[in-house]
């Protein structure tokens, strides 16, 4: 969960009466077997041991050291690092099928090329064998925006292709070390927000944008080009990694290479034919952007118009690298906006990128300091409807679901519980109306820090004490809802109904707690 304040600022999401569409009742055998539940965190935001064994910094620590995370950082985290077998086996008594976790690019090469940090390379080894000794599967991310700060330093990492070839290496080095046992890797998390809040709006790291005093003031950058190039380096990065897994390694290892994007359910303001057609650009800007050439071969249409010559083009060559390399595209989801058309955000706009897209969002919901999102089912059944008819139906996964909570509020979480069951249900529509989805996860397993709420808000099943130099956890209700779910328990909306069933069996383990709400305000 990476883009809290472009919200506040940008994008503001739109909720509205929406249809209940959700199947309201089912259990997890209504779903195949193969379809894959689980929750995930990501290597900056729940590891911590972020100067321990080797580790150098990533884009990510310099952004939390310079204040902006409200003066917290990741430092200790949740100290998974050291605590990863304890979680492991939380994971296993949640019955939890899949854990979805990022492997920091600089704990493992921590000059970002060349040689193999021993410690890094055994925490990952045995974090991974450990789920895999519980029987749950290791669902990998590569760069969940955190690559070295040395590559940034030397180069100015993502706006130089040189990244490619050095993205490229750290895969091998991943697949070679781990994929005798990971069969799911995803290369980018969220790359859209990445190349935006990175290279155009300069709130995330790296920080790059085109300087407006009294605005945002970023040291470096170019907003009306570099989130372009990044996106295009990205991309060309993400294939070449692809390219290699199926020269090297994909007979032996049988594995699927994704690629994962922050995805909105956009909607017209009005039926209005230019308010359908903003739409239509917004979903090219946001998702398409890099879909298309994932799933197509090139840039949308509308992009080319709109960037010209800023918009770098593929050769022939490098479209057809591009062309069909995502074995699966994946999404996290938390939102839906309205879109109005606004052509005079060409002009008046200070960002080029922005005016790009000559839309403008729904600014109706001003109410980010309550902290819950509100759960809009139908939004997410008709992004992947929007994914299966526009690309073909595709394998897809919803890699982040979740709700956004006041970090020390409860552990009876009853609206993360909601959420849940909500999107789950319209997950199982949409598999029944021929969606090819396979999986959802959770965001977040634990309470992680969290970029930009720092610990103030969290998304976790489990509640970490920050106070506790052991950083103990805590099992929330969504936790145990969850698990009631993946027993094979029936749930259904009614509340009763839940702490019906979650009286069921539940046995304390040792390492987590039983709720009691008087250890959190
Ligand atoms: C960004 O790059 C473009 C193209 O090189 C250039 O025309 C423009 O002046 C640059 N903008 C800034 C703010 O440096
Ligand atoms: C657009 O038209 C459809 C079908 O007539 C209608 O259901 C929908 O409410 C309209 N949307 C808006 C925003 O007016
Ligand atoms: C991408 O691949 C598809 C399917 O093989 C093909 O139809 C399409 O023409 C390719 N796109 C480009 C730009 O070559
Ligand atoms: C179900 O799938 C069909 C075919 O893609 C589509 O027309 C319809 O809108 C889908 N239903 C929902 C609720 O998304
Ligand atoms: C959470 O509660 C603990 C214990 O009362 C307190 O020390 C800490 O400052 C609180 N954290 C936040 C972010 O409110
Ligand atoms: C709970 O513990 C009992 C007794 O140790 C055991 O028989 C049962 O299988 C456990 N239930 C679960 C869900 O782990
Ligand atoms: C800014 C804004 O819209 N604030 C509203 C947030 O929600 C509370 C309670 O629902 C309202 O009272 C505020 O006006």
């Amino acid at each position: 969960m990476m883009w809290k304040l472009c919200k506040v600022l940008i994008l503001i999401v739109s909720f509205g009466v929406g249809k209940v569409t959700a199947a309201d009742k089912y259990i997890r055998r209504d779903f195949p077997p193969e379809f894959v539940f689980g929750a995930g965190t990501s290597a900056y935001q729940g590891e911590g041991a972020a100067k321990e064994d080797g580790r150098t910094p990533s884009i990510f620590d310099a952004f939390s050291h310079s204040g902006v995370t409200r003066g917290a950082n990741g430092d200790v985290a949740c100290d998974q690092y050291h605590k990863y077998k304890e979680d492991v086996q939380l994971m296993a008594e949640m019955g939890l099928e899949a854990y979805r976790f990022s492997i920091s690019w600089s704990r493992l090469i921590p000059n970002g090329r060349g040689s193999i940090n021993p410690k890094g390379l055994q925490y990952y080894n045995n974090l991974i064998n450990e789920l895999i000794s519980h029987g749950i599967q290791p669902h990998v991310t590569l760069h969940h925006s955190d690559f070295p700060q040395a590559l940034e330093d030397k180069y100015g990492g993502w706006i130089s292709r040189r990244m490619v070839l050095d993205f490229e290496a750290y895969a091998d080095v991943c697949f070679r070390e781990f994929g005798d046992r990971v069969r799911h890797w995803t290369t980018f998390n969220e790359a859209n927000v990445f190349a935006q809040m990175g290279y155009d709006y300069g709130f995330l790291p790296p920080q790059r944008c085109s300087s407006l005093p009294g605005l945002y003031n970023c040291q470096k950058g170019n907003s009306s080009t570099e989130p372009y190039l990044v996106a295009h380096n990205i991309l060309l990065a993400h294939a070449s990694a692809a390219r290699l897994y199926g020269k090297k390694y994909r007979n032996k290892q049988n594995g699927y290479i994704g690629f994962n994007l922050l995805a909105f359910h956009f909607r017209p303001w009005t039926n209005k034919t230019e308010d359908i057609v903003a739409t239509q650009r917004a979903n090219d800007f946001y998702l398409g952007w890099f879909a298309d050439p994932l799933m197509f071969g090139d840039y949308p249409d509308t992009m080319k118009k709109n960037a010209g010559s800023r918009l770098p083009s593929f050769n022939g060559a490098e479209s057809s690298l591009i062309n069909g390399s995502a074995d699966f595209l994946a999404i996290n989801f938390y939102s839906a906006i309205k879109v109005k058309d606004n052509p005079g955000s060409l002009d008046i706009h200070p960002r080029d990128y922005k005016g790009d897209i000559a839309v403008q969002l729904d600014f109706s919901l001003n109410n980010f300091t309550e902290f819950e999102f509100p759960v809009i089912p139908w939004a997410l059944e008709g992004v992947l409807e929007y994914f299966k008819q526009k690309y073909g139906n595709p394998p897809m996964y919803i890699h982040e679901s979740g709700q956004r909570m006041k970090r020390n509020s409860t552990l009876e979480d009853w609206p993360r519980v909601q959420c849940m069951q909500g999107y789950i249900g319209v997950v199982l529509d949409s598999l029944r109306n021929g969606s090819d989805v396979r999986g959802y996860f959770v965001w977040s397993f634990l309470d992680v820090f969290e970029l930009l709420d720092g610990y103030e808000a969290g998304f976790g099943l489990y509640y970490v004490d920050l106070d506790d130099p052991s950083r103990r956890r805590y099992r929330k209700r969504s936790a145990r809802w969850y698990s009631a779910f993946l027993r094979g328990g029936a749930v259904s909306p009614a509340s009763a109904s839940l702490i019906g069933l979650m009286g069921g069996p539940e046995n304390a383990s040792s390492s987590a707690s039983s709720p009691d709400h008087r250890l959190i305000q």
